[in-house]
C-alpha cells in the first residue's frame, strides 16, 4: 500500500480483506460438508451389501395410516409405508423359511441422524405375526414431517411411550441375535 494512504482507507482495505477471507472460509466449509444422502439405507442379514432405498422407491410402496397420540396426548394421523416393506424393497429376503432359525431371533436396528437408535424384533414388523403396522412415516396430518422429525420417522401404533418413534431415520440394519 503506498505510504500516502490515510489510516481510514487502510482500515477499510483491511476490513474488506477480512470480510473476503471470512466469506472464503465459509464457502469452503459449506462445500466440504457432505450432504446427507436421501432415502434410507438398509443393510445386514438377508442382503449381500448395503442398499439405499431412494425416496422415489419409497414413494412407490403401498401407503398406510397410523393414528396415535404424540408426547402431549394429542392424536395425529401419520402416513407412510410399512417398515417391513422398506426392508423387502431393499431386496432383503426375510421369510422365515429363508432365514437361519426361521428369523425368530432377528431384529432390526434403526439409526437416526443424531445417533439415536431403537430395535424391533423382525417378527414385530411382519404382518404374518404382528396385528399392527409399524410405519416409516413421511407425513403427519397430511403435511410433510417437520425438519426435526423428517423426512422419515418410525411410528409405532399403540405403544404408550414414544421412545421407539425414531425421528430422522437414516439407516435400518437387520441383525441375527448372537447365541
Ligand atoms: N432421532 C431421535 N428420535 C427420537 C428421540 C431422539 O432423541 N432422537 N427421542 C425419542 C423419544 S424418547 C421420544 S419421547 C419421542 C418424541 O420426542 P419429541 O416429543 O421430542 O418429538 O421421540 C423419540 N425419537
Ligand atoms: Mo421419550
Amino acid at each position: 500500500m503506498p505510504p500516502t494512504t490515510t489510516p481510514a482507507i487502510r482500515r477499510f482495505v483491511h476490513f474488506y480483506l477480512a470480510c473476503l477471507l471470512a466469506l472464503l472460509g465459509w464457502a469452503l466449509s459449506a462445500g466440504a460438508q457432505a450432504p446427507v444422502p436421501a432415502g434410507v439405507q438398509v443393510s445386514g442379514a438377508g442382503l449381500a451389501q448395503a442398499v439405499r432405498v431412494s425416496p422415489a422407491q419409497l414413494a412407490k410402496l403401498p401407503r398406510q395410516q397410523v393414528v396415535r397420540p404424540d408426547h402431549d396426548g394429542q392424536s395425529h394421523t401419520y402416513s407412510g409405508v410399512a417398515l417391513y416393506a422398506v426392508l423387502t424393497a431393499a431386496g432383503a429376503e426375510l421369510s422365515p423359511a429363508k432365514l437361519p432359525g426361521k428369523g425368530m431371533a432377528h431384529y432390526v436396528q434403526v439409526s437416526a441422524a443424531d445417533g439415536y437408535q431403537a430395535v424391533f424384533a423382525l417378527a414385530e414388523l411382519s404382518s404374518d405375526f404382528a396385528p399392527r403396522t409399524v410405519l416409516l412415516a413421511d407425513r403427519c396430518d397430511g403435511q410433510p414431517l417437520p425438519d426435526k422429525s423428517g423426512p422419515y420417522q418410525i411410528i409405532v401404533p399403540e405403544e404408550k411411550k414414544m421412545g421407539r418413534c425414531v425421528r430422522q431415520v437414516q439407516a435400518l440394519r437387520i441383525v441375527a441375535a448372537q447365541p
